[in-house]
C-alpha cells in the first residue's frame, strides 16, 4: 500500500509554507526568531524532498522485516531506507541483506563490526547520506516504538521546518505501555535536561526526529561529543542553539512489544552528567549564565582574599599593604582560572589558560578595583547614607559590572567562527 503524497507539490509547498510564516509562533518554536531567513527555505524543494529513513539496529531480528515493510508503505516512492547494524548476534544484517533485492536499491545496510552504540550508529548514517543526494533524514528505532503512521505528518512539517520533532510530552502525545516509574524518570530527565540547557524543546530526549540536510549541516556532525543515549539531547540542543526552526508533533510511543531494551541504569545517569558536558561545549550561557558565574567566582575569591589577609596580617603581623597586594594577585589568579575553566568555558573553546590572558585579567580587575573606589567616594559625597559600607556597597557593583563586561569582551572574547 502506498500513501498519497500529492500535498508535496511544488504548489501545496508554497502555499503551506506562506499558511505556516503566518501563523503566530508557538512558544516552543521561539528559536525561529533568530532565523527568518529560513522562511523562505521551503521554496527551495522543488520536488519532495529526498528521504533517507535512517534504523539502528541491535538484535532487532524479531522486529526489523515487518517494520521496514511498514515502513516503506509510509514513505515516499522515492524515499529510501539505510539499516545500521553493530553485528547483532541474532542475526538481524542477514534478514536486512535478504530483503534488499525486493526493493529496487531503495534498501541499505552499513555493518559495522561491533557493538558501539546509537550515536556512532546515527552519525555512521548521516555521514553516508549526507554524501548522496538526500534532502531530509528521518531517525526511527527498529521496534515499533516510533510509528511509521506519524511519517506523512513529519514530511509534511519538514518542508517548512528545519527540525521535525516526534514528541511525546506535548498535548496529544504520550506513551503506551510504561510503568509510572519508568515514565517519571523520563519526564525527570526531560525536565532537567530542559532546566539545565534552558531549551524550550518538550521532548529532548526522543529518538524519532527528521532533519533537512542543511539543518544537520548548521549543527556540524563533527562537533558531536555525545556517544550514548544524550546524543538526541545534543542535536536537538545544537539545533536550538544554532537558530533553527523547529517543530513538535505529537506521538504516542507504543512500547516495545518483542526484543529487548538496551537502555540501562548506567546509561541513563550517564546522561544525566553528559548535559553538562553539552552544554558548556555548545557554550550557549547566556550573558545572565556568566554574569552569576562571574559573581560567583567575585565572592570566592573574597573570601580567599580575607583568610589570606587574616593569617598573614591578624596572625603573623606581616604589614598591611604588602599582604593587601600579594592578597589581590592570588584571590585575582583564582579568579582568573575559575573563570576561565567555568564563567566563561563556552567562549574559550577548550584553550589553555595563558600569561597574556592572565595578565588582562588582573588589568580589568585593578580597572574595576578603579571604579570601585571612584563611585564609593562620589555616593559619600553626594548622599547622606548612615553607613559607609552602602556606599562601598555601590562601588563593589559597579566596579563587578566593569570587570565583567571587560573580561567578556577583551579577556574571553567569543571566537567569530563559533
Ligand atoms: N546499531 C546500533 N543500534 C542500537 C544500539 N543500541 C540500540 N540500538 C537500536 O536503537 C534503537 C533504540 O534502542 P532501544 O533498545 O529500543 O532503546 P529504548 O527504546 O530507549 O529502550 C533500536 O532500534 C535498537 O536496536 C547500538 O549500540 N548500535
Ligand atoms: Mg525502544
Amino acid at each position: 500500500m502506498q500513501r498519497d503524497f500529492s500535498f508535496l507539490t511544488i504548489y501545496d509547498i508554497r502555499k503551506y509554507a506562506r499558511a505556516k510564516s503566518q501563523e503566530p509562533r508557538a512558544k516552543s518554536q521561539e528559536p525561529r526568531a533568530k532565523s527568518q531567513e529560513n522562511y523562505d527555505a521551503p521554496l527551495n524543494f522543488v520536488k519532495p524532498p529526498h528521504l533517507l529513513v535512517t534504523i539502528p539496529t541491535y538484535n532487532e531480528a524479531e522486529n526489523i522485516e515487518l517494520f521496514v515493510k511498514t515502513v516503506f508503505e509510509y514513505i515516499p516512492s522515492n524515499a529510501e531506507i539505510l539499516v545500521i547494524d553493530d553485528n547483532s548476534p541474532d542475526g538481524t544484517a542477514k534478514i536486512v541483506e535478504h530483503l534488499i533485492p525486493g526493493y529496487q536499491k531503495r534498501l541499505h545496510i552499513l555493518n559495522r563490526p561491533e557493538k558501539q552504540g546509537l550515536a556512532k550508529a546515527y552519525l555512521t548514517a548521516f555521514e553516508w547520506g549526507m554524501d548522496r543526494p538526500y534532502d531530509v533524514f528521518l531517525e526511527m528505532d527498529a521496534d515499533f516504538s516510533h510509528r511509521p503512521e506519524y511519517i506523512p505528518e513529519m514530511l509534511k512539517e519538514i518542508t517548512a521546518f528545519d527540525v521535525v520533532i516526534g514528541s511525546r510530552n506535548i498535548k496529544g502525545g504520550g506513551v503506551e505501555g510504561w510503568s509510572a516509574i519508568r515514565n517519571m524518570i523520563s519526564k525527570g530527565g526531560s525536565i532537567y535536561s530542559r532546566m539545565v540547557l534552558g531549551c524550550p524543546i518538550k521532548d529532548l530526549t526522543g529518538g524519532f526526529n527528521m532533519w533537512r540536510k542543511t539543518t544537520l549541516e548548521k549543527i556540524g556532525l563533527q562537533n558531536i561529543i555525545s556517544r550514548g543515549y544524550s546524543f538526541q539531547v545534543e542535536m536537538k540542543y545544537r539545533s536550538f542553539a544554532a537558530g533553527c526552526s523547529i517543530k513538535e508533533i505529537p506521538i504516542v510511543f507504543p512500547d516495545r512489544k518483542l526484543g529487548k531494551s538496551k537502555m540501562s541504569k548506567k546509561i541513563f545517569l550517564e546522561a544525566l552528567v553528559n548535559i553538562w558536558k553539552i552544554k558548556t561545549a555548545v557554550g550557549k550561557d547566556s550573558g545572565i549564565d556568566q554574569f552569576i558565574k562571574f559573581a560567583i567566582t567575585g565572592g570566592l575569591g573574597t573570601i580567599t582574599n580575607l583568610l589570606i589577609f587574616f593569617i598573614c596580617a591578624d596572625k603573623l603581623l606581616f604589614p598591611e599593604i604588602p599582604v593587601s597586594i600579594g592578597c589581590f594577585l592570588i584571590a585575582g589568579t583564582q579568579n582568573y582560572i575559575i573563570n576561565h575553566k567555568w564563567s566563561f568555558a563556552g567562549n574559550t573553546a577548550h584553550e589553555k589558560l595563558s600569561a597574556k590572558k592572565w595578565i588582562l585579567f588582573m588589568g580589568s580587575s585593578l580597572f574595576g578595583l578603579a571604579v570601585n573606589i571612584a563611585v564609593m567616594m562620589v555616593v559619600i559625597a553626594r548622599f547622606a547614607f548612615p553607613y559607609k559600607f552602602i556606599a562601598q556597597a555601590c562601588g563593589i557593583a559597579a566596579g563587578m559590572i566593569i570587570n565583567f563586561a571587560l573580561s567578556k569582551l577583551f579577556v574571553w572574547r567569543k571566537k567569530d567562527h563559533e
